[in-house]
């Protein structure tokens, strides 16, 4: 099997939800030597994007769309390790969750895998968090960074309702708060008065480390 006939079959059988099929090709996509990211971004994430505009046209509906995420759940967790394969040290700690109402986690694993890539400690909540336990959260781990995630634009305001809630908890000003998901924008972000947006996984971490880093310079002058 050439490069480009495994990631056509690894999309066409993540847009399908063939769970053991997807598996078998991120193994032998690895072993034939194509990068983790490689298989992620040429084939797993484009799926899933086909997987939300088919049924956005009413042509798949909500058990394809779990089958799909299924497959590409499982796909990720042989990737994780090699994702997050660093001997960096520990360079922050971030508090994760998808926010309450909202149960989508693929993303926010995504962007959980990368943090701990790039050294980060990451406290994952799960999903459907609410307020008073990223607070509860944050009062216990004393995280440097929160990761609001939101993938419905009918949860989107629960970022406003979450930094409502640390604001009352005096917290607010103890933590960088950072929100993403994918109807989330830079404008968004800045409305409900977030420090920092990412478009994606990768921009997420980048973002981090400018933030941490802006945040401790300022802390020791
Ligand atoms: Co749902 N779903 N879903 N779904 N689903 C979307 C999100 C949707 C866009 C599909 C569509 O219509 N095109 C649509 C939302 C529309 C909208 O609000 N405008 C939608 C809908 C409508 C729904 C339901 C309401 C359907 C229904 O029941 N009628 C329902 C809601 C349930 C709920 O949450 N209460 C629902 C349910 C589900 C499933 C459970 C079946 C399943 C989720 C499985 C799971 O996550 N475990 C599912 C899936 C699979 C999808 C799609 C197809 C794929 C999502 C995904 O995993 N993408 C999705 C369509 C789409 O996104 N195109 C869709 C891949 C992932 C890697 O990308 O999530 O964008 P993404 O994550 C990125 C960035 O967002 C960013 O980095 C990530 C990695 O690069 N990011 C951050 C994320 N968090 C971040 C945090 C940061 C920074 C960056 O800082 C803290």
């Amino acid at each position: 099997m050439t490069r480009d006939e495994l990631l056509a079959g690894l999309y066409d059988r993540t847009l399908t939800g063939n769970g053991p099929a997807v598996l078998e090709l991120t193994n032998e996509g690895l072993s034939m030597g194509l990068g983790p990211e490689e298989l992620l971004y040429e084939a797993l994430i484009p799926a899933l994007e086909e997987v939300g505009a088919r049924f956005e046209r009413g042509d798949f509906f909500v058990p394809e769309m779990l089958i799909a995420g299924k497959a590409m759940a499982g796909a990720l967790e042989i990737l994780r390790p090699l994702l997050a394969e660093t001997g960096a040290q520990t360079i922050g700690t971030v508090v994760m969750g998808t926010v309450k109402g909202d149960v989508h986690d693929i993303g926010k694993n995504l962007v959980n895998i990368m943090f701990e890539g790039a050294g980060f400690q990451v406290i994952d909540l799960g999903v459907q968090v609410a307020p008073e336990k990223f607070v509860e959260a944050i009062r216990e781990h004393k995280p440097d960074i929160v990761g609001f995630s939101a993938f419905l634009t009918t949860t989107m305001p629960m970022f406003k309702a979450n930094i409502n809630a640390l604001r009352k908890s005096g917290l607010r000003d103890q933590v960088i708060v950072m929100v993403g998901g994918a109807p989330v924008t830079q404008e968004y972000a800045d409305v409900v008065g977030a420090d920092g947006y990412a478009a994606d996984a990768s921009a997420a971490v980048v973002r981090a480390k400018e933030l941490l880093k802006r945040r401790r310079a300022m802390a020791s002058a």
